[in-house]
């Protein structure tokens, strides 16, 4: 019987994590979430933990642990019969290790995306605020410029996204990221990618998802051995 496959995308704001995770989701067969879309749904929900993240969110600040895991683990608990990918989570050593605890991770992705790069891609970036649809005006821009391709909604840029505020997100990204990828690479599981183009990265990211993603997922998802 095939088992379940987990995997989880990292990267810096900007890396193409979102981009890449859609591929994966449509080529495999994998159960796509991403906590960025599930705060921005609670935000535009305007829900008590909506509330409780826009002032992290909107400032670019990492919410806090109890709240991610508060937000992700029942998600992933739902899916037991399914594969999954998460996208941007989990993004701290805390997160991390709550969700070790209920399940075994098969794979994570790590992008490793220059600096200049992820500057050049975010300063092109508009975004949809009440989906959180993101456009790129060089790499996927929308059909009317300014303009969302299904509402029609005006476009808008994030103050976080300018160079200072950005150069700050992406140091403490590091920070941050860095026992998460070292805790990854100590369980073997842990693949890094670098480049500037995410058309260059994706073909070696497919290649090596075909390696290890055989047949449709049919088991559930068992916790670790401890
Ligand atoms: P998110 O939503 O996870 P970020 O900031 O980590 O947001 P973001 O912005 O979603 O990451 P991405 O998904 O890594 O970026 O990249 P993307 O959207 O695919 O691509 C970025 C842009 O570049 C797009 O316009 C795309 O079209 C373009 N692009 C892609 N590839 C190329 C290319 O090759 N060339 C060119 N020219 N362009 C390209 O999190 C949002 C906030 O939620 C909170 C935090 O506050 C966070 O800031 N949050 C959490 N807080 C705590 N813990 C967690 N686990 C959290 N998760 C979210
Ligand atoms: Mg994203």
């Amino acid at each position: 019987m095939a088992k379940l496959f987990r995997a989880a995308i990292m990267g810096p704001p900007g890396s193409g994590k979102g981009t890449i995770s859609k591929r994966i989701a449509q080529n495999f067969g994998l159960q796509y979430l991403s906590s960025g879309h599930f705060l921005r749904e609670g935000i535009a929900a305007n829900t008590e933990a909506g509330l409780l993240v826009k002032s992290y969110v909107e400032r670019g600040l990492l919410v806090p642990d109890h709240i991610m895991t508060g937000l992700m683990l029942p998600r992933l608990e739902q899916l037991t019969s399914h594969s999954w990918l998460l996208d941007g989570f989990p993004r701290t050593s805390g997160q991390a290790l709550a969700l070790n605890a209920v399940c075994q991770m098969d794979l994570v992705i790590s992008l490793n995306i220059p600096f200049e790069t992820l500057r050049e891609r975010l300063s092109d970036r508009w975004i949809h605020p009440a989906s959180g649809r993101v456009y790129n005006m060089g790499f996927n821009p929308p059909c009317v410029q300014g303009r969302d391709d299904i509402s029609g909604e005006p476009l808008i840029q994030h103050d976080d996204d300018k160079p200072e505020a950005l150069l700050a997100r992406l140091r403490h990204y590091k920070d941050v990221a860095k026992p998460v990828i070292d805790l990854y690479k100590s369980l073997g599981i842990l693949h890094q990618f670098s480049g500037t183009d995410t058309n260059r990265i994706w073909p070696h990211i497919n290649s090596l998802l075909s390696t290890k993603i055989h047949t449709p997922p049919l088991t559930a998802c068992q916790p670790p051995m401890h």
